[in-house]
């Protein structure tokens, strides 16, 4: 059974002025599609046939598939990474995350200041990270197609930091792109869903 394309929660054009609707288009329909439809290519006929998406991105790791890897983490990323974001998003977080950052950091601002410097921080292609790693949050990046799903983190929140993500509206600069990620689309009730729990994660 073929993996499923996870749905754009949102229209095309639904984040601009932050993401074009052209930037949107391409990653979803070409990027995110691309991935979903490689995997489906690699596992047609295998073992892997039979698994949802998040088990087969464990599966894979494990047994050391890296193209069946990527392109399953790939798809499973960019499913995480569209709800991530909000047409309503930026501001603050609140209930429990709110505490857990006012416990954990000095104030808000310092938190949205390391998860910026994490972004820009993960050289070349990847993912910045909110986890829940015990009972702590932390913000922590992943290279290329690399996945906290399946890991013993929980992953809360992510941005992709590829070019393709950015390199249309903002060019090379990648710090106006998560500027507008941290200040405008960042969906902390996505984040607040997962902290808790909710079935949201699992909506691959
Ligand atoms: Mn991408």
């Amino acid at each position: 059974m073929a993996v499923m394309q996870s749905h754009l929660p949102y229209d095309r054009g639904a984040l601009e002025p932050h993401v074009s609707r052209k930037t949107m288009s391409y990653h979803y329909d070409e990027h995110h599609s691309g991935y979903v439809k490689k995997l489906n290519d690699l596992i047609e006929g295998t073992d892997y046939d039979s698994l949802s998406l998040e088990q087969i991105v464990s599966k894979a790791r494990a047994n050391g598939d890296t193209a069946v890897f990527n392109n399953a983490a790939q798809a499973w990323n960019h499913g995480f990474f569209w709800k991530s974001m909000s047409p309503n998003g930026g501001g603050t977080p609140q209930g429990k995350l709110k505490e857990m950052i006012d416990d954990q950091y000095p104030d808000f601002d310092v938190f949205k200041q390391q998860l910026r410097d994490a972004a820009l921080g993960q050289f070349g292609s990847g993912w910045a990270w909110l986890v829940l790693d015990n009972d702590k949050i932390r913000i922590t990046t992943t290279g290329n197609a690399e996945t906290p799903l399946g890991t013993n983190v929980v992953p809360l929140l992510t941005m992709d930091v590829w070019e393709h993500a950015y390199y249309l509206d903002y060019q090379n600069v990648r710090k106006s792109y998560v500027e507008a990620f941290i200040e405008n689309l960042v969906n902390w009730e996505f984040a607040a869903a997962n902290l808790a729990g909710k079935p949201a994660i699992r909506a691959a």
